[in-house]
Parts: structure tokens; sequence; C-alpha cells
């Protein structure tokens, strides 16, 4: 849980900035888009005459909160960073061209870009860290702010089945259920999928390849997903189809988008972070993201997690 101490700077800075930037990371998922609106929301409904800007890319056709705004007001506005580890994933280039930087995140710690970076690693979900502030402030919750807070957190922990699910995440969610959000809504919003999404998962997982030690990777190049039409999240969707089965320890995809060989790596019991940040990434012990030059790397990859499996014993003996 982030400190009191912590909680009240955010309330401070906040309070003292009229113009207000928040900023996610690029290609954001529902943490991401959920921990911005939400706290724009928040702030919009507990402080008076904020001027609140989200730049970068959606996921929806929410148009709350402006993409636009000029140099001048940026030169004034506290630059608020949510869900983003590093400042190269930022969705906005000039980031660094504000009054000043506040982190707000849940990724293991690897460049403390802001002049404030407040990072809960135990949390899981950036949502769960704004929902968590909100009520460590005593905020009012409404229930557009509820609700995207609330996609973060369901999201981000697989309907509360992931590794740091815990109390707190219980306890931010509830009161995010009292302030109104409406969970059949989101859940019919995020979990029904179409049959063109299954159809893609079903021809991802065909090719999946598994190693003796349980070690599975499916590689997804352009022509592979080109003729499904989907997005990035939907084509990364086909990395859940290799979770939750006993014969695969660990499990990556390779995804080529936009001439990037981006990695998505994932384990129930392995610290896959260890491997990611020798590939340009990082992330979570459990979860993590990389990028490989080229598929050349995939073997080398795999080398890599197979000694892992073999000298680290799995996390869950930690706890
Ligand atoms: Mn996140």
């Amino acid at each position: 849980m982030i400190s009191k101490k912590d909680a009240k700077l955010i309330s401070k800075k906040i309070s003292e900035y009229d113009n207000i930037v928040i900023v996610k990371h690029q290609l954001p998922d529902w943490d991401a888009q959920g921990s911005a609106m939400g706290l724009a929301h928040l702030i919009q409904e507990n402080w008076k005459n904020k001027n609140i800007f989200i730049p970068g890319a959606r996921l929806n056709d929410d148009q709350n909160f402006s993409q636009n705004f000029d140099q001048n007001t940026l030169s004034k506005a506290l630059i608020i960073t949510v869900d983003t580890g590093n400042s190269s994933r930022l969705d906005f280039d000039q980031w660094n061209q504000g009054a000043e930087v506040l982190k707000i995140d849940h990724h293991i710690p690897v460049e403390n870009y802001g002049n404030y970076n407040i990072v809960d690693v135990e949390a899981v979900a950036a949502a769960q860290v704004i929902g968590m502030w909100a009520i460590m402030m005593k905020l009012k919750i409404s229930k557009e702010a509820a609700e995207n807070i609330y996609t973060g957190i369901s999201t981000d922990s697989g309907r509360f089945l992931f590794d740091r699910t815990s109390p707190e995440t219980m306890e931010v969610a509830k009161t995010l259920l009292m302030a109104g959000a409406d969970l059949n809504k989101i859940n019919k919003f995020l979990y029904v999928g179409s049959l063109k999404q299954r159809q893609w998962t079903n021809y991802a997982f065909g090719k999946m390849q598994l190693t003796k030690s349980g070690i599975a990777h499916i590689i997804l190049e352009e022509k592979d997903y080109k003729k499904f039409a989907l997005s990035y999240d939907e084509v990364k969707s086909a990395l859940s189809t290799m979770a939750g089965l006993n014969e695969i320890k660990i499990w990556f995809t390779v995804i080529e988008w936009e001439g990037i060989y981006k990695v998505s790596l994932r384990s129930r019991d392995y610290d896959v972070n260890s491997v990611a940040i020798n590939y340009n990434g990082g992330g979570h012990k459990l979860a993590s993201g990389a990028k490989l030059k080229d598929l050349n790397e995939v073997k080398k990859l795999v080398a890599n997690l197979e000694k892992l499996l073999k000298t680290k014993k799995g996390i869950e003996n930690e706890k």
C-alpha cells in the first residue's frame, strides 16, 4: 500500500496546479486507460477549476478530458503518469515539458523519471493505487470514476485471479462497487468477445510450441493476424490461451508489431522479470514485457527461461 505521506503528496501536488496532464503508456491497456480516466474523474469531482487533459491513444470512444492543449498550458502543468515504468513507453513525447512530473505506478522501478515517484509494486493494478489513494484521502467517488478504476483492476488482476490480488484489491473493489460501479455492464463489456476473436485465439493456440520442461511460446507475425483485422490488444489475447495449464510453467508471445518484436512473458511461479530485463524489458515478477531484435533471438530466450526453471525455485515459497 502507498504510505499516507505519499497519498497526501499526490493531493498536495494536484492542489498546487490548475493544469493537469495525465499520461499513460503507449498501446494502452485497460489498466492504463482506467487509471488515467479514473484519476481524471476523481480530480474533477474533488477539486474545483482544474483543467485536465489526457493525451494519446484511447481504447474506446470515451471523449472525456481533451487530448489537445497548447505549449503554454503544458509548461504550467503538473504531469501525472500512470501505469508506466519507463519514460520511453509514455504515450506523450513532451512528458518532460511540464512544470513537474508525478509518477504513479505498480511496475518494478527501473527508471525514476518523475520529480516524485510513487510506486507500489505490491498492487496488482495501477488502478488499485489510484483507488487506494481515493480511499485514504476520503475522496468522493462518482460512478464514472469507479467504473474506470474497476475496469483497470479487473483486467490487470485477470479477474482477481493473478498473484498479487490481495485484501487491498478486494477493499478497493468493494469501495468501487459501493460507489455505483455496474459490475454486470463492465463484465459484459470486457469479457464478451466476438466469434472472430475466438477464431483468432484458436488459430494462435495452434501455433504454440512447448518444450519438455514446460516453456511455451507463440510467434505471431503480421502475416498471421493481417487477415483477422485486429488491434494490438486483440492480437495479444493469444497470450492467455497458454495460461492456467499444468504442463506450461512459463509462457510468452512474440508479436511483430510495426516492425518491432514485442514479447509478453508470464508465469505462475517463476521470476520472468529477471530474464526480461536482459531483453530491453521488465515489468513484474510474474508478468513482464521485452523486445527482440529479430526472431533468431527466440531460441536464446527459450534457453534463458529453461535455465530459470532449472536454477531458480518457484517464488511461491517466498510468500
Ligand atoms: Mn498495469
